[in-house]
């Protein structure tokens, strides 16, 4: 029996229960059926959390770049692997096939080679989405090079903390990019990094914007001459299962970033496994997630999960506002694009907008719409379901982490009803429980703890780069015998998963245990409401009260705030309860995220608890703006 593709729900059932009965036997049929493999394993699976240490497929040999390029040649040669849409919509999509993505990671492979990248070195990749930086992944896959991809978006300070961390020695960058109407000048970021960066010896320079550069010599190589020398053919370096893939940087609520290492073998069977059910994929499949490939969803959902199965995987270098509130339906209509990934932040961002620029646009050819990042409210799920997928395409909301490598607890669409803000059931392979405050797993339906994962599954990462200490103590120590998720959810009377959010977002009102997801959904529930976050401060009599941040749509900006208070407060009444209502409402003009749209409710709890001598590192936010303007008006 092939376990590869799920159909139905009763499949899903048998397939998760042997995946649980007998892990090692099911991904190794699994990794037997439909990878390629240069050497067999000795041994499926070794594990042991309390060291912690996981090793998947031990003693198997493979190179991934042939799993997602070489071995699709035979049968997909034409076919459009990387489907480039540039910022600029009057710039042509590029159709890049497998033939050439083959050539072009080859010529890159070389040309790193010749700089002298050798298996087990790490290279640091800063680069707009732009074909080149996926090639420049599985180029450093083919060397068995590490890479360690830094969002294009940070400051220099950010990158040369990542470049040092992780000791790179090499730097592939380009001399500017395009996110909507706004020209940015990477270059000159790298440089001021890299005056902090004694051990980059070159940096690779990428011509895209055509901007004034400052080349140091020595360093700095214009990467297209060197391409155009190279050879369009190089073998795949075979690499170990456990050999490092990749290093990805993921901030921690404190502290410095961490350097989540994750390896080849297991990585790639998972990611490619979950792309496959998560999304329904099939072979005619236009796909596309607008994420960056600086997040761990673009490195598993843009990339090698897509290209492991032979997949067109769109990759958009713009933004979704421009040239206006249309673009991604545009280019949805414009591809045909079938499954279609995207973040709540995006989803509540357009939202906003005037609902034609929606329904201009044919979207017919959707089938699965997903979302990742946050818990998506109420509203966002069902502007989405109602106007994106004309109640025709499943949603999945899917849970995971950086840490995790891939989709977790997810529906399989077209299998698993869905529920508004349900991620649902896990993935074959994955097996959640919930924790009290005490340590102990809460067992039954109907129930609501911390998450943790108590067996391993192939793409966990096996440590933190440099600091293996650290990541026993984040992840292992918690629950000793289980991974910690650092997430609370709750498990409904069937079994579903809802994802209520971090723990530390989970605030106790006079003994209540109030989870932040579905109060903000009651609040984003109000017409004149975009968007709200609430936290708790301290307060004399309840312990906690609960301080609400709330941006209004444009509809609501002339309204009496008075009234848009007490209308709030009246909608908490009715959805969960008086016990909810927020002691204090702030209008802001915006809530201050991460780059990648995540609602940083730990500054906001500072202000609202008058702590704000040290909000900790806030230039990596994508708004740092806001904080100040949010410090200005604060009601505390
Ligand atoms: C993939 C990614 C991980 C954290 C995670 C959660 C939150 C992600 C969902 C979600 C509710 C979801 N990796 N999160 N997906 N919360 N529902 N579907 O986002 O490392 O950047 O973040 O994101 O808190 O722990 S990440």
């Amino acid at each position: 029996m092939s376990n590869y593709h799920i159909k139905h729900l009763e499949e899903y059932w048998q397939v998760y229960r042997r995946s649980v009965r007998n892990p090692e036997n099911f991904w190794e049929e699994i990794a037997e059926e439909h990878f390629l493999w240069r050497k067999r394993w000795d041994k499926v699976l070794s594990w042991d959390f309390s060291k912690p240490e996981v090793k998947w497929y031990e003693g198997a040999q493979l190179n991934i770049t042939e799993n997602c390029i070489d071995r699709h040649l035979a049968t997909r040669a034409d076919k459009t692997a990387i489907l480039f849409e540039p910022n600029d919509p009057a710039e042509a999509t590029q159709h890049i096939t497998y033939r050439q993505l083959y050539e072009r990671v080859c010529r890159f492979a070389n040309v790193l080679a010749e700089q002298g990248v050798g298996k087990g070195d790490r290279v640091c990749i800063y680069l707009p989405m732009i074909p080149e930086l996926a090639v420049s992944l599985l180029a450093c896959a083919r060397l068995g090079a590490v890479h360690s991809v830094v969002f294009a978006g940070f400051s220099a300070t950010a990158l040369a903390t990542r470049i040092n961390d992780c000791d790179c020695k090499l730097v592939i960058c380009s001399d500017g990019s395009y996110r909507g109407s706004k020209t940015i000048d990477l270059k000159a970021i790298v440089d001021k990094a890299l005056e902090e960066c004694p051990g980059v010896e070159t940096s690779l320079v990428v011509k895209r914007t055509g901007g004034q550069v400052t080349m140091q010599g020595g360093r700095d190589k214009w990467l297209q001459p060197l391409l155009d020398a190279a050879d369009a053919q190089r073998d795949a370096t075979i690499v170990d299962a456990e050999d490092p893939l990749f290093v990805l940087y993921t901030s921690g609520s404190t502290g410095k970033p961490k350097g989540m290492v994750h390896t080849t073998g297991g990585y790639m069977v998972y990611t490619a496994y979950t792309f496959k059910n998560a999304f329904q994929y099939r072979e005619n499949d236009v796909y596309w997630c607008t994420a960056d490939i600086g997040w761990i969803t673009g490195h598993s959902y843009i990339v090698y999960g897509p290209l492991a199965n032979g997949a067109t995987t769109v990759m958009f270098e713009g933004v979704p506002s421009y040239p206006d509130y249309g673009r991604f339906w545009e280019i949805v209509e414009k591809h045909k694009v079938t499954q279609f990934y995207t973040a709540p932040t995006a989803i509540r961002a357009l939202a906003k907008e005037n609902l034609d620029f929606v329904n201009k646009h044919d979207l017919s050819s959707l089938k699965v719409l997903g979302t990742v990042g946050e818990p998506i409210n109420e509203e966002a799920w069902h502007w989405y379901n109602e106007n994106v997928g004309k109640k025709n395409s499943p949603i999945i909301d899917t849970w995971w982490q950086t840490e995790t490598g891939g989709i977790m607890i997810s529906p399989i669409p077209y299998s698993t009803p869905t529920i508004p803000t349900f991620a649902t059931l896990p993935m074959p392979g994955i097996q959640p429980v919930l924790m009290d405050e005490n340590g102990k797993e809460i067992k039954g339906n109907g129930v609501e703890g911390r998450l943790a994962i108590k067996f391993p599954w192939p793409s966990i990462a096996r440590t933190i780069y440099g600091n293996h200490e650290r990541y026993r103590d984040t992840y292992f120590s918690a629950y000793p015998g289980t991974y910690f998720t650092g997430d609370g959810a709750l498990r409904d009377a069937v079994g579903y998963y809802r994802i209520t959010g971090r723990v530390d977002d989970v605030i106790i009102v006079s003994g209540h245990n109030l989870g932040t997801a579905p109060i903000e959904d009651a609040i984003n529930e109000h017409p004149a409401v975009a968007e709200s976050a609430i936290v708790g401060y301290p307060h004399d009599i309840k312990g906690n009260a609960l301080y609400g941040y709330v941006t209004l749509k444009e509809t609501g900006e002339g309204r009496d705030q008075d009234n848009l208070r007490n209308e709030i407060n009246q909608l908490i009444t009715d959805r969960i309860g008086p016990i909810a209502k927020l002691q204090k409402i702030q209008f802001t003009a915006g809530l201050p995220k991460t780059r990648s749209g995540k609602i940083m409710r730990r500054i906001l709890r500072k202000i609202a608890g008058k702590d704000t001598s040290n909000l900790g590192d806030i230039s990596t936010l994508l708004n740092p703006e806001v904080v100040q303007a949010i410090m200005d008006e604060s009601l505390a």
